[in-house]
């Protein structure tokens, strides 16, 4: 009996990360830091989850030092949420009509995301012109763990505070990443690949699709429904 749907954010339900990318390279331009991603940079450094993190493997890269990494992402955070704000970013098909029939069917909505949680204030307010608690029952996200995905800690966190196990639940992602850390918490994982991460790894996925307007609930409600792509 599937009892609720664990979402992930970025890249899931939205592809937010082109935004991502341009808050990272408007604030090192605001820093005076002659940084600056391009796609390729930033598909290399999405390896790495967590913007301060990602600051870091950047660093390292490119062996600088004596950055406040902690203000310099505040100040992304910041100009993403603005970003965010000004508006023209959807859903991803399908994303509204899921979480519209789970809500019909009592199946209960949560999220477990990596990404800071006043960016998922601003994409709910974004895309459901709403509080996230309005919108999702339970939000696990970023600095709340100490690991983040691939490591489960994210994922153990939403499912105690959904008070479910694993196997009532399942999780819907677009990363390798993503996936692992939803595996070793011992969810099954639908995996909708995005933009950055068309090209990765997706074994041990329940299910991979191109898009959640490609299945419907009942559908992910029946585990034996599940078919590899
Ligand atoms: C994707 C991430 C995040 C975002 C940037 O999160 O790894 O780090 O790229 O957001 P998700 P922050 O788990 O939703 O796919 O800068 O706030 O980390
Ligand atoms: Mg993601």
């Amino acid at each position: 009996m599937l009892e609720a749907l664990i979402f992930d954010v970025d890249g899931t339900l939205a592809e937010t990360e082109e935004l991502h990318r341009r808050a990272f390279n408007d604030s090192f331009a605001e820093w005076r830091l002659d940084w600056y991603w391009s796609r390729a940079d930033y598909t290399r450094l999405l390896k790495t989850t967590g913007g301060k993190e990602r600051i870091a493997a950047h660093m390292v890269e490119i062996g600088a030092s004596g950055v406040d990494i902690a203000a310099l992402h505040r100040a992304k955070t910041a100009r993403y949420t603005a970003l965010m704000e000004a508006g023209g970013l959807d859903l991803r098909p399908g994303v509204a009509a899921l979480m519209d029939d789970a809500r019909a069917q009592g199946v209960r909505l949560a999220i477990a995301t990596t990404t800071s949680r006043p960016n998922v204030e601003a994409l709910c307010a974004a895309c459901f012109d709403a509080p996230a608690s309005d919108v999702f029952e339970v939000i696990a996200a970023g600095d709340e763990v100490a690991a983040k995905k691939p490591a489960p800690d994210v994922y153990m966190l939403a499912l105690e505070r959904l008070g479910l196990p694993a196997r009532r639940c399942l999780a819907l992602e677009d990363s390798r990443n993503g996936l692992i850390s939803a595996m070793q918490a011992g969810l099954r994982v639908l995996v909708t690949p995005s933009a950055y991460t068309a090209s990765e790894d997706f074994t041990g996925a329940w299910r991979l699709i191109p898009s959640l307007a490609e299945t419907t609930l009942s559908a992910l409600a029946d585990p034996a429904a599940a078919i590899k792509e």
